[in-house]
């Protein structure tokens, strides 16, 4: 069996907007208003994963969800026209373009019952991602059908969890068993905790790990405070190395003992706050890089192009790479309109260690499918969505037949696509 790591992107949705709906996350915050680019945003993200199978790695996709979510207003017993407007914003966000929200993941060599485990995110913290669950169960029940996984329906309220977003795996290689580090939030200045100890507790006893190789760290309040609304904007692991920010943890000392005590291989790759402060850290998203090991051995960090545009940041990088550290080389994508709603290239995507002969090969890519996806993309994905269009309905006609055009293209028939939408409470 070959267990290799697959990052499953998603792939950013017809609905791709600024509404600002992120307290806590600056960049979406600093840009509510702005007119988006659908299009150009979805293919941005097409151009990432082409560049990362250029790279010699796996690559899978994590489709958008139907919206407006009429089942969601329904709920709230209302219906798309008569919803007040932020309402009408929340049942319309693309946020599940941010996969590494979709769920946390624990690779088989860490659970006692030797399965690969996914919990779903609930999300629940920001009303517009509380009602992304039930689509990515069903999308991951899909995906994940074999039993080499375990798919666990989300942690319930009010105990608030993010995902991936707030869990690193450390391990010397990705098939050995490995540390899963859960970071969770206390307080976050004026901003949000999002990821409750709780919800990050409850998804390691479901996941069967080995207590004795799981850690909870606590984030920083000033991480929080800065605009660090996950841990993957201050933070990032990979294979025996982590990357973080020195005000990333709250007990940074106790953390690094506990990891190094469990893990005498881990490699830790700090960056001063004297040489890139919290604020060019989180608005040059240089920790929401991936982080990938490269089919030779080597370490590549998959940055944003705002990394490379703040002179700080990548004098760091440039000064990192002539020494002798574990991360060999920088490769530096544009995903400017996720940015721009504060998710970087580690945002888009979810990594899960498996072998690819498990995966329903619908959701696998090579270039040939995503040509075929880009021109789907290309023909039904509107150009621009100003805050004026919300309402309109003849954007919300194009934006659902855009969803319907990429179905048969998945490859997945009528019920299976009606089941994303139809099949949970
Ligand atoms: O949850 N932005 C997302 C960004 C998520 C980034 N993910 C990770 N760090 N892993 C969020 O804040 C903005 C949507 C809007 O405002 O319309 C938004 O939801």
């Amino acid at each position: 069996m070959a267990m290799v790591e697959i990052n499953f992107d998603g792939l950013i949705g017809p609905s791709h907007n600024y509404a600002g709906l992120s307290h806590g996350n600056m960049a979406a915050t600093r840009n509510a208003g702005a007119t988006s680019r659908p299009r150009a945003a979805a293919l941005q993200g097409i151009a990432k994963m082409r560049a990362n199978l250029a790279l010699g790695l796996t690559q899978g996709i994590l489709l958008p969800h139907p919206r407006p979510d009429h089942r969601w207003l329904q709920a709230l017993n209302t219906d798309y026209a008569a919803a007040p407007l932020p309402m009408k914003a929340q049942a319309l966000s693309a946020s599940a373009m941010w996969a590494a929200n979709a769920a946390t993941v624990s690779p088989a060599a860490d659970a006692a019952d030797g399965r690969c485990h996914l919990t779903v995110a609930n999300l629940i913290t920001m009303p517009h991602r509380s009602h992304e669950w039930p689509g990515t169960l069903a999308q991951l029940r899909l995906i994940f059908a074999n039993p080499a996984f375990a798919v666990h329906a989300p942690v319930p309220a009010p105990f608030g969890d993010e995902g991936a977003a707030n869990h690193m795996r450390m391990a010397d290689h990705h098939d050995a068993p490995g540390i899963e580090i859960f970071v969770y939030g206390v307080s976050g200045g004026s901003f949000p905790a999002r990821q409750r100890i709780e919800a990050s507790e409850s998804v390691a006893r479901g996941h069967r790990l080995d207590p004795a190789r799981t850690l909870f760290v606590e984030q920083s309040e000033a991480a929080i405070a800065a605009g660090a609304f996950h841990n993957d904007v201050v933070a990032v692991a990979n294979g025996p190395v982590l990357f973080a920010h020195e005000q990333a943890f709250a007990d940074k000392a106790g953390f690094y003992a506990a990891l190094h005590e469990r893990m005498p291989t881990a490699q830790i790759v700090e960056v001063p706050a004297s040489a890139v402060s919290l604020d060019d850290a989180i608005t040059s998203y240089l920790f929401n890089a991936q982080l990938v090991t490269l089919p030779g051995g080597a370490m590549a960090l998959i940055l944003p192009e705002e990394a490379r545009a703040n002179s700080r940041v990548w004098a760091w990088l440039q000064a990192m790479i002539a020494g002798n550290g574990p991360i060999r080389r920088l490769e530096v994508v544009n995903v400017r309109e996720s940015m721009a709603n504060g998710g970087g290239p580690a945002c888009l995507r979810l990594r899960v260690v498996a072998d690819p002969a498990t995966i329903d090969p619908r959701f696998l890519v090579n270039d040939a499918r995503l040509d075929q996806i880009a021109a789907v993309v290309e023909a039904h994905w509107p150009e621009a969505i100003a805050p004026s269009d919300i309402g309109n309905p003849a954007l919300i006609t194009q934006i659902e037949q855009a969803y319907a055009a990429l179905m048969p293209v998945i490859g997945l028939t009528h019920a299976e696509a009606v089941g994303l939408i139809d099949s949970l409470p």
